[in-house]
């Protein structure tokens, strides 16, 4: 039903690779910035030359959670759309490649004023925090670089609805399409923020910024900027791996309602990482918490699916009991294994997300390392291993290569380093934080208060799995520069499964955009519209710049 292109054309390849390079490049210095935060927060070594941890955590959290999983995402999103709803137009692909420049001059800049010690405000550069005005301008041109992007997805997919009247669109575009209208209802917020406060109190036109509001217009994008990460995790889940495994997608309505969901639900919840803030109402907190209840649906339906596609594939090989289909997976294929081993990680990982939205819990872990411990699992581990995996085929399928049984073997493994590596930093993140350990720190003993002392442990068991992740990413680097440019010439595929029942009637449904933007507006309206009223009408006088490093 979807393979009309079965090749990705040579040039929307280009453009598909350079922002995957970037996207390994920036897990290059990103994860070693990683490494060097671990080893601090041990206590047993300190930076040289007076290199402050905060610059290097403001590194980190910015490369990995903000540049890796943007440029990641959109070379892979490009490739998805190419391949399921034909080659990209030439006007498409040049504001593909203006998305990427402008993405990667802002990159730059930013990473500039970090790595010069002028913004160490961290990748959620909460106010009072004061950075320099570059490091927002780069931010800037990061956001404006993907929305570009995001258009140049909806005009190519605009141009298969007017080719194929009446048709619904294919599964893999349709969820392109999606994460891109949730990025940029999204990414609205975050874009208020800086661009009507920050940057102007940072230039010194104005000297005070409302602290709450920033917060909030930044929750409003960071939470649904989880799903973005989330999503193209969910596209190779839902739409690769039943190929790669031999088997079919259990449904293609289903996977479109999940997406679907994430739009309704992703973004009215930005509350719930302020649950402990001052200033919005208990009932505000409570309307947004029913809703990030909601938002655990979609994962509940994608996991249902995942079981079902197994165990209906393992069935027809003959597979019988209860799991007897487990042993019918393809094990030994590092396409399926490394996705596979992130679903697992998932499922701790959504229950750690759980009790972080349940705010009674909530009080006794926010603002711990425990979050920092949730997020290590869920997109640096579910999602990036799940990326890890895609990579292994869309990368030789981008440069014309094949993957070899030696570099399967060490996706293989570099898959369970992460997975013991991860178990390691982010179990003992889990533990450390219900012990009250702080997150967004530097080593410290506290005065040697007895409580800090216990932490001591836990943090040089994350020393220890913060150095095997670093092994890690040297070998996901190795495996990605062998299948961009030394792996032997041939054809990979792009694995594109089809749908058990193809004759499904909602699917062309699906398409009515209206409806769903709609919907999502109207959804963000009733849970934002009264607080931010609120917040705006009783601001306090607001605060200065503080540069705290
Ligand atoms: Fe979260 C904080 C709640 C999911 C990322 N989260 C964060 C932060 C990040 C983050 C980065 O309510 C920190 C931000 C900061 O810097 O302050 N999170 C949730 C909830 C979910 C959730 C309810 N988070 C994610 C995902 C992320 C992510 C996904 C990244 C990709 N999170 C919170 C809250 C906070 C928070 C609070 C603020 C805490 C605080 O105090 O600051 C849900 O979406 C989770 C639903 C998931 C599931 C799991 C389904 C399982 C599946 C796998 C199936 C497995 C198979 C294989 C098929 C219900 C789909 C099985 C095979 C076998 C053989 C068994």
């Amino acid at each position: 039903m979807m393979n009309e292109t079965v090749k990705v054309d040579r040039r929307d390849a280009k453009l598909a690779l350079a922002y995957i390079y970037v996207a390994f490049i920036a897990l290059a210095l990103g994860g070693l910035a990683g490494l060097l935060q671990t080893l601090v927060r041990s206590g047993k070594f300190q930076l040289p030359a007076g290199i402050s941890y905060y610059t290097i955590l403001t590194t980190h959290g910015t490369l990995l959670g903000l540049v890796l999983t943007t440029f990641f995402i959109i070379g892979f999103q490009f490739a998805a759309i190419s391949r399921t709803s034909g080659t990209l137009s030439d006007r498409v692909r040049f504001w593909g490649w203006v998305g990427f420049w402008m993405m990667t001059v802002g990159t730059t800049t930013t990473v500039f004023f970090i790595l010069t010690g002028q913004a160490s405000v961290l990748y959620t550069f909460y106010a009072p925090l004061q950075a320099h005005p570059g490091f927002y301008l780069g931010l800037t041109l990061l956001v404006v670089g993907s929305w570009i992007s995001g258009f140049a997805t909806f005009a190519h997919y605009a141009r298969w609805k007017k080719e194929h009247p009446g048709k619904a669109s294919p599964l893999l575009t349709f969820m392109a399409v999606t994460n891109m209208v949730l990025w940029l209802v999204c990414t609205l917020g975050v874009a208020a923020t800086v661009l009507i406060q920050l940057l102007p109190w940072s230039l010194g036109i104005v000297d005070r910024v409302n602290v709450l509001v920033s917060r909030t217009l930044f929750w409003y994008f960071g939470h649904p900027l989880v799903y973005f990460w989330l999503l193209p995790a969910y596209m190779v889940w839902y739409v690769a791996i039943p190929k790669i495994i031999g088997g079919k997608i259990f449904s293609d309505s289903l996977a479109r309602l999940a997406f679907i969901l994430f739009l309704f639900f992703s973004i009215p919840v930005g509350f719930h990482h302020q649950l402990l803030e001052p200033g919005i109402t208990p009932f505000w907190k409570y309307v947004q918490v029913v809703l990030t209840f909601m938002v655990v649906i979609p994962s509940l339906m994608t996991a249902f699916a995942m079981f079902a596609t197994f165990e209906a594939y393992g069935r027809s090989k003959g597979a019988t009991g209860l799991f007897g289909w487990l042993r019918k997976l393809p094990w030994g294929d590092a396409r399926f294994f490394a996705p596979f081993v992130g679903m697992l990680f998932f499922i701790p990982a959504g229950a750690g997300g759980i009790i972080n939205a349940s705010h009674q819990m909530d009080q006794v872990v926010h603002n711990t390392i425990w979050v920092t411990g949730h997020f290590h699992l869920t997109v640096a581990t579910t999602v990036v291993l799940t990326f890890f995996g895609a990579a292994y085929w869309l990368v030789p399928h981008l440069s014309g290569r094949v993957m070899t049984k030696a570099m399967n073997r060490l996706a293989i493994i570099q898959t369970v380093v992460w997975a013991v590596g991860m178990s390691f930093m982010s179990g003992s993140m889990h533990f450390a934080g219900l012990l009250g350990a702080p997150r967004r720190s530097a080593f410290s003993t506290y005065g040697n208060s007895p409580q800090a002392l216990e932490w001591i442990p836990y943090q040089i068991a994350q020393a220890v799995g913060g150095t095997i992740l670093f092994i890690g990413i040297i070998l996901v680097l190795v495996i990605i520069t062998n299948l961009a440019f030394f792996a032997p010439k041939g054809e990979t595929e792009f694995p594109v499964a089809e749908a058990a029942e193809p004759q499904e009637r909602a699917a062309l449904a699906m398409d009515n955009w209206k409806l769903w933007i709609g919907i999502t507006v109207a959804l963000i309206l009733v849970a934002y519209t009264v607080p931010f009223i609120d917040m705006i009408q009783n601001a306090p006088p607001g605060s200065k710049g503080y540069k705290l490093w």
